[in-house]
């Protein structure tokens, strides 16, 4: 063998083992700290104030504001630059332009002065916005002012009837601020003068460009490109965002007075055994920041770019400054963001409410896919089921136990020596079989496919990229990049190319994964890329894609157009029809529009399901509410109350599936005894209550962006004590769910919020919101609670797929709020297609006020006579309605009439039936009857 090889094999090796011993922790050492990656070091350094930028040149053409900015030649003649930055006087202006967007988005792109020939293009991340957001470009100038003393002037740019855009020229500032009386500032840039952009250029000589990480070399053949500068978030208490991080919800501070931590790093990466409180970057990268107080409201920061970034915030005092500056600063939170590469691209989200700020993004960059009904439920997987014995047996186990569930997965082993799209048929001989039989059950398989691809002539995908050119190059340019991951020599497809993400899509049509069938849907792992003899477990920075960009200038995109192009082949296969399920674990900007993401190789410890929360609501409010944390934890064995509590919480977050590292032991919910598997069971079906729920939430999702789990404070951002709260979340606007994250809790602390009544989903109890409240726990669920004043659509009678429960009638609980009125809606469609984008749904607002309840129609196009669309027709009647705080100042009702039909139902006291054995006095109207489709009356007598 020759001795390269030999290497090669043994680094693997070396790296396989370390993957399988699942007792080790996080390797730091394998990755780079800030003061290691020079770029990051740099920025760092420097001092508030640095910056001496001034705006020329100001022009309005086209909807842009253009401007350069320019450093003026230096009177002492000395300006301190380490990299050819920005404050280099000899150096090339760069090119500033602004333009305001619908819903009064700002975007600023800085970026080099293409006359004058900077040696190359500097990458602009494509395919993240969406096109309809781009066309909606206008600017107006409402005013220019010029100081005639110091020479400096303004510009002052309309964003919307309460807000406007200040660009000040010297020194150079951008800022949005309140339109009026005072003018208070929301959000602002450069006002720390830490902008700092180091233009491309040859190299010197004897300047050494090359940079060394433990025994890699990033031949760096462009030099120093990075990016950095200061961002103000103006009357806010609290910064969130910028996943992936295993963090708590409201941002540390990373940098100040005794503050020494890393900054946030955004750089996917496969890390092993992430710690559960570290900003250390995990497998995806969004660098949007909200930031929320009770001074603005919420507002938002979102830079388009995909390398390397990392994020400071920083603590009060930073910046050495005296007492009245803090004074101030303490209505503010300054952050710094450092990019490797690429330009400039900004947004600025004004809010003021939380929800303005997510609908603002998600006009951007997209909102969420509508899901599938079916990958709303819960999902089996482990790494890995055996063979099709073994799937045999699990799905008949959940039925013996009368578990519902939706989908089982298959993992790595299922294929042939991890050549994706394969099947190892010694232990999968008849995969169409096994799918379809899962299929007459109502269930879905799920199998994976990573991106490294066996470079085996024999594998068809491996030939056809080869000849065709379709890999990623290494820095040669010409040779295809060739690293070591599970198929051990493998290459990477290239899916920043449209023409090769079509020919990868085209992979997934039945008759060329062969042994797939309709009811098989994907899981893209992998996609950072994980690269195992690669620097920091990845893809090298000066490897080459399409179109000569290097891998550094848009990593954190790879796993993205990845996920992309997977997502497009399930859409291809079925013609258009078939909505796609793709889990994807890398993440960027956009990812929402192709599907589902969970939060990595987590482990098996109480801190972990912690900030699993935490982390999911994150995701949430930066656009990708389709997310869950792998149940039980990936690594290690959880002991029975981690793994039951798990499930108790995790069936309330938007994306819900159990999995395993194969050194675990089993895990299936029937595996710790009767009384533990009762336990797992009812949180599940739980979950399956409450899915016309989830249903109706994912619509508003795709619809709005806001997401499926959501912070307190989103739904509450006037109660100051919601701010930092991440250990209980909202669903929608109705229920809020307190974890319980200790072992042996005998009870917890929950906060309700203030001006509301809560009751708890089990017993009906009423608690009114606004402090502290210690609650006794069992082990049998966690607290959860219904909001008054809302309704809540439920289906209660148990099943063991979403397919079965399909025409199963449905219940309405309504809490009334202090004037005795509530609302609440349903949307249901086929759950499958995309006939919903015709009009072909049931959309539903349930109003009840005054003792009568009436069901409106929100689906305009079925109401109006001259639509062209489909509609959907749902015979299922709601056979149970629940009220909550329910009190007249007459006599309590007896019955309820139904209009039209003028028909009488009966009322009954109790018992409140989510759970066996529980009772509780409550007002139950039983069997209404009336479709849920139909326009109807229910008015108490
Ligand atoms: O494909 C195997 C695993 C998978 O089960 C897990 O969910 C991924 O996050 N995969 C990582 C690769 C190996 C991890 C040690």
């Amino acid at each position: 063998m020759k001795l390269k090889l030999k290497l090669k094999l043994i680094v693997v090796l070396l790296f396989s083992i370390s993957h399988l011993i699942s007792v080790s922790s996080w390797k730091k050492e394998e990755f780079r700290s800030c003061n290691e990656t020079p770029f990051c070091k740099r920025a760092r350094s420097r001092t508030p104030h640095h910056s001496n930028l001034i705006a020329s040149d100001v022009t309005i053409r086209d909807g842009d504001l253009t401007a350069k900015l320019i450093t003026p030649t230096p009177i002492d003649g000395n300006h301190n630059s380490s990299s050819n930055s920005s404050s280099d006087s000899s150096s090339p202006p760069l090119i500033l332009s602004l333009s305001v967007y619908q819903g009064g988005i700002l975007r600023m792109k800085i970026d080099e002065d293409p006359s004058h020939n900077p040696p190359k293009k500097r990458f602009q991340v494509p395919d993240v916005i969406l096109p309809d957001f781009e066309i909606s470009k206008k600017i107006w100038l409402q005013r220019y002012s010029t100081d005639a003393g110091s020479g400096s002037s303004s510009f002052v740019v309309y964003l919307s009837d309460g807000y406007e855009a200040v660009v000040s020229n010297d020194p150079f500032e951008v800022f949005v601020r309140e339109r009026g009386g005072g003018g208070r500032r929301v959000l602002s840039f450069n006002s720390h003068g830490l902008f700092d952009f180091e233009k491309l250029r040859k190299k010197e000589e004897g300047e050494e460009w090359e940079e060394r990480f433990r025994s890699h070399t990033d031949s760096r053949p462009f030099g120093p490109q990075s990016i950095s500068f200061d961002v103000s978030f103006h009357g806010a208490d609290f910064v969130y965002g910028i996943p992936e991080h295993a963090t708590s919800l409201a941002l540390k501070p990373t940098k100040g007075p005794g503050i020494e931590s890393e900054p946030y790093r955004l750089f996917n990466l496969d890390v092993f055994e992430y710690l559960a409180e570290s900003p250390f970057g995990l497998y995806g990268s969004i660098p949007f920041m909200l930031s929320h107080g009770s001074a603005h409201g919420t507002s938002g920061f979102f830079w388009l770019n995909a390398a390397e970034m990392q994020i400071d915030v920083l603590g009060s005092g930073w910046d050495d400054a005296g007492e009245d500056a803090n004074q101030e600063k303490r209505k503010r939170i300054d952050t710094v963001w450092m990019s490797e590469a690429g330009i400039v691209d900004a947004f600025f989200f004004i809010g003021p409410e939380p929800k303005d700020v997510v609908k603002q993004y998600a006009s951007v960059t997209g909102t969420s896919a509508m899901p599938q009904l079916f990958a709303t439920g819960y999902h089996q997987c482990r790494w890995n089921y055996r063979d099709e014995e073994d799937v045999k047996n699990v799905d008949a186990k959940f039925d013996q136990h009368d578990i519902p569930y939706d989908v089982l997965w298959l993992d790595i082993e299922h294929t042939d020596g991890k050549r994706y799209f394969t099947w190892d048929r010694a232990l999968f001989p008849n995969p169409e079989e096994m799918q379809k039989d899962l299929a007459s059950r109502g269930r879905r398989m799920v199998t994976i496919v990573d991106p490294h691809i066996k470079r085996d002539d024999k594998y068809h995908i491996h030939k056809e990229a080869s000849e065709n050119g379709y890999y990623v190059k290494d820095a040669s340019g010409d040779k295809d990049y060739d690293g070591w991951c599970w198929p051990g020599s493998s290459s990477y497809i290239d899916m920043v190319n449209p023409e090769i993400r079509s020919w990868w899509a085209d992979k997934f049509a039945y008759t060329e994964y062969v042994g797939s069938t309709p009811s098989l849907y994907i899981w893209n792992d992998m996609n950072e890329p994980s690269v195992f003899n690669g620097p920091e477990v990845t893809m090298p920075r000066d490897a080459i894609h399409y179109g000569n960009i290097e891998h550094r200038e848009l990593h954190n995109a790879y796993g993205y157009y990845f996920h992309m192009a997977t997502s497009e082949g399930l859409l291809k296969r079925e013609g258009g029809k078939d909505r796609p399920f793709v889990l994807s674990r890398a993440i960027f900007p956009g990812t929402q529009r192709y599907g589902t993401v969970w939060t990595g190789d987590n482990t098996a410890e109480w801190e972990q399901l912690r900030v699993s929360v935490p982390m999911i609501l994150t995701l949430g409010i930066t656009g990708i509410t389709f997310s869950g944390a792998d149940v039980g934890g990936f690594f290690g064995n959880p002991d029975t109350e981690l793994l039951v509590r798990w499930y108790q919480v995790a069936a309330y977050l938007p994306f819900f599936r159990g999995h395993a590292h194969h050194d675990t032991k089993r895990r299936e919910p029937w595996l710790f005894g009767e009384h533990n598997t009762e336990l797992m069971r009812d949180a599940i079906r739980v979950r399956y209550t409450f899915l016309p729920y989830f249903y109706t939430l994912f619509r508003e999702a795709n619809v709005t962006g806001v997401p499926v789990a959501r912070p307190l404070w989103m739904e509450f951002p006037h109660d100051e004590a919601t701010f930092n709260n991440d250990e209980a979340f909202m669903v929608g606007n109705g229920l809020l769910v307190q974890g319980v994250y200790t072992q042996h809790a005998k009870e917890v602390t929950v906060c309700l919020p203030r001006d509301h009544t809560w009751y708890d989903l089990k017993t009906g109890t009423a608690y009114k919101g606004g402090r502290a409240q210690k609650m006794e726990v069992t082990d049998a669920d966690i607290p959860v609670f219904q909001r008054s004043g809302t309704i809540i659509p439920r289906k209660d009678r148990f099943r063991r797929s979403t397919v079965q429960m399909e025409n199963d009638p449905y219940t309405l609980v309504i809490a009334v709020d202090s004037s005795g009125g509530a609302e609440g809606e349903v949307y249901i469609d086929d759950g499958k297609s995309y006939e919903f984008q015709k009009g072909g749904y049931i959309h539903r607002r349930f109003i009840f006020s005054d003792g009568k309840l009436i069901s409106v129609n929100l689906n305009v196009a079925s109401s109006s006579s001259s639509s062209q669309g489909t509609s959907f027709y749902s015979d299922c009647t709601i056979e149970r309605i629940i009220l909550l705080g329910y009190s007249s100042s007459s006599k309590p009702p007896k019955s309820a009439r139904i209009e039209p039909t003028n028909r009488v139902a009966d009322i009954e006291l109790g018992p409140l039936q989510i759970r066996s054995g529980v009772r509780s006095a409550v007002l139950t109207i039983r069997k209404p009857n009336v479709r849920v489709s139909d326009d109807w009356t229910i008015k108490l007598l």
